[in-house]
């Protein structure tokens, strides 16, 4: 029995997670595809509210991103930041003359008392997006790493040192009092929803936030569609980022293998590369082994289809979840 063709929801964080966004956005009916977002890499920084993950899948739905750096727009240039240099000021992190738009743009709306959904729903409209993209929660979540030079605020981690120091815990501030958006939890309640992907995006650093979040773990569990995750490690290593560092660093095997026993319990399917087709995952969660490697347009069209039919594929949950 085929399912009614409902709603995707994926789940995402910024460069990993947002290739395979698109993939799903391009192949999908207009409308039928909802993009939750990591929020927990949010800082105020130089007095603008920057929301990363958010800009970065604002970018690459709309055509806009970078491709050489992942996050930032394309095309981009630098007087802001050389001017600012000459000033003095913080120029660790970068904010190109056309990005900067977004955050000054996201900053005075925020302070007008706009929700960062509705906000982030402007952006869309202005930049032609037909899929409804919305941040995890409208509440502050930070994420804070306990590392050997001690707690360090998310960017200061990843950008500023680098991901460098050695990673000892992660916690999400703010996540056991923050809402998730209620956009995001009736989405998961609809009926005819066809799928919940969690995109290849970093398991403890972009997707953890936003299962940190209270009820979401049971709302994904109750959810009348396949849950089906995408593994970002392939090979033993993570195509972008610190995931395999990160794995390594908690204690972590550095697989897909580790990846798919995160998940476990709250996916009813995982996707890994075919280059790990050998280890036996020894899971009682199937797993399809395929191409997840997205180099160009057509691979990132190719997972998502693949994802689709996985899920289309796994029995129709019971209600009352329980994967
Ligand atoms: N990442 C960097 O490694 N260096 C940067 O200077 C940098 C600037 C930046 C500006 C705007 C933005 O939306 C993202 C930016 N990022 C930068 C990426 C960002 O730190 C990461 O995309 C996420 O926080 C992790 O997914």
């Amino acid at each position: 029995m085929s399912r009614k063709r409902g709603g995707v929801v994926a789940l995402s964080g910024g460069i990993g997670g947002a290739k395979l966004a698109l993939g799903l956005y391009r192949i999908l009916p207009r409308g039928d595809l909802i993009v939750v977002a990591n929020t927990g890499d949010d800082f105020t920084h130089l007095g603008l509210e920057i929301s990363p993950d958010l800009d970065t899948l604002l970018y690459t739905l709309a055509g806009l991103d970078n491709p050489k750096t992942g996050w930032g727009r394309a095309a981009e240039t630098w007087s802001f930041m050389a001017a600012l240099e000459g000033l003095g000021g913080e120029t660790w992190f970068r904010l190109g003359d056309r990005d900067l738009a977004i955050h000054v743009e996201r900053t005075r709306r925020l302070h007008a008392g706009e929700s960062l959904c509705a906000v982030t729903a402007h952006f869309c409209r202005r930049l032609g997006i037909s899929a409804r993209l919305l941040p995890m929660s409208d509440d502050p979540v930070r994420t804070r790493l306990l590392t050997a030079e001690g707690w360090l605020d998310f960017q200061d981690y990843f950008v500023r040192r680098e991901a460098q120091p050695a990673v000892r815990e992660i916690v999400y501030c703010g996540a056991a009092k923050a809402r998730p958006q209620p956009q995001f939890l009736d989405a998961l309640s609809d009926p005819d929803l066809r799928a919940v992907v969690v995109c290849p995006s970093n398991p403890f650093l972009s997707i953890d936030p936003i299962l940190a979040l209270p009820g979401v773990r049971d709302a994904i569990r109750e959810a009348r569609a396949p849950v089906v995750a995408v593994s970002p490690i392939v090979g033993k290593r993570a195509l972008k980022g610190p995931t395999a560092k990160l794995l390594a660093e908690l204690g972590f095997e550095v697989s897909a293998r580790a990846v798919a026993r995160h998940y476990a319990g709250l996916v009813s399917h995982f996707v890994a590369d075919e280059s790990d087709a050998d280890g036996a995952f020894g899971l009682d969660l199937p797993v399809t082994f395929g191409p997840t490697v997205m180099t160009t347009i057509g691979d990132r069209e190719a997972l998502a289809r693949l994802v689709l039919a996985v899920a289309e594929a796994c029995p129709v949950p019971r209600h009352g979840g329980g994967r």
